[in-house]
């Protein structure tokens, strides 16, 4: 082992151990960011839920490309609610998100299950499929709402 890997192993660990705040320039961004990307994943969700609950006639390839969107999206918020990030911008996520880390987490990987499962219901072509998956993965955003974010 050359002498140098220990210290490159350390610079490793230490980036790795940045916290999520460093990815934005400011807390503001990062708060505008994870709203964004959660305002977008309303809006494609919303549109395969129109069809889910009948207030839009159902197109498979409408569902499977709203469906390929919502599984990109449901990735981004989290790396957004790092420490320092709690307070400002009109944000409604509650001190738990920060107290309450590992159930934090836990709910947001949840939803990216859910809606991993939504995805591949959504390429069955089937209505039905395509809302059991919705109820699920709407239950699953509902859930973190409840205990992460303000009314
Ligand atoms: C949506 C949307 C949410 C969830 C949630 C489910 O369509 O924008 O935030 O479903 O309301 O209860």
């Amino acid at each position: 082992m050359k002498k140098t890997t220990p210290f490159v192993l350390a610079a490793l660990l230490a980036a790795a151990a940045l916290p999520a705040a460093a990815q934005f320039q400011k807390a503001e961004d990062a708060i505008e960011y994870r709203q964004g990307a959660l305002f977008m994943l309303g809006q494609h969700f919303g549109r395969i839920g129109a069809m889910a609950n009948g207030r839009a006639p159902f197109d498979a390839k409408a569902a499977t490309d709203n469906a390929e969107v919502v599984a990109s999206l449901s990735k981004l918020p989290w790396a957004a609610f790092g420490e320092g990030t709690e307070k400002g911008h009109n944000t409604k996520a509650k001190p738990e998100v920060w107290k309450e880390q590992d159930k934090f987490k836990a709910a947001a990987t949840k939803m990216q299950e859910e809606v991993a499962k939504l995805n591949t219901a959504a390429r069955t072509g089937s209505l039905d499929q395509l809302k059991a998956a919705f109820g699920s993965t709407a239950q699953s955003c509902k859930a973190c709402h409840d205990d992460f974010r303000a009314k």
